[in-house]
């Protein structure tokens, strides 16, 4: 698989999947969460509803419609919430390792990842940099592309550096 970087917006990847940083309520919110919402449109929330009814646990992913994206599915992954006091690492990087278990299950081969918990929920960036990175590449998968979207040019810089 090739890990990849690019600035901009996720959901404007034409990729088979995007990943969702969402919460562990399953039901939206703000960051990235609340931009793939917006543009995929009520059919993903409707697909939450119908199969997260109990949410979804920190670390774990599941799948929906993307619904108006240009991606046929959302991978939803809620990662640690650093802010509140989440400091396990290895609930970051299941977060990675688990979403692309789900992309195999679908079949998806190119897949748009953002820097799950670096936002609102404040995992220090350099080493969510590290953790995304790391993991897709030590990850088997039959996915072809991990595509990392960074959504500033300094984020952009570092994702960079370490695919090196
Ligand atoms: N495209 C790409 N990256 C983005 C976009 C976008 N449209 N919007 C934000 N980012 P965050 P978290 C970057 O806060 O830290 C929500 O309320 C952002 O700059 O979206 O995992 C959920 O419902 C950062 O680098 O997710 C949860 O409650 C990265 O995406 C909570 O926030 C992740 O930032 C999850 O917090």
């Amino acid at each position: 698989m090739r890990v990849t970087v690019v600035q901009g917006d996720i959901t404007e990847q034409p990729v088979d999947a995007v990943v969702n940083a969402a919460n562990s309520a399953m039901r939206g919110g703000g960051g990235v969460d609340g931009a793939i919402h917006r543009a995929g449109g009520p059919a993903v929330l409707e697909d939450c509803i119908a199969r997260f009814p109990h949410g979804l646990a920190t670390g774990e992913a599941g799948w929906t419609t993307a619904g108006n994206l240009p991606a046929r599915w959302v991978i939803h992954v809620v990662g640690p919430n650093h802010r509140a006091g989440q400091r396990d690492r290895s609930l970051l990087t299941s977060c990675y390792a688990n979403a692309l278990r789900v992309a195999d299950e679908l079949g998806a081969r190119s897949v748009a990842f953002p820097l799950v918990s670096a936002g609102i929920y404040g995992w220090p960036l350099e080493d969510a940099v590290a953790a995304a990175v790391d993991t897709l590449r030590e990850t088997l998968t039959e996915v072809e592309e991990a595509r990392i979207v960074a959504f500033s040019p300094a984020t952009y810089e570092l994702i960079s550096a370490r695919i090196g």
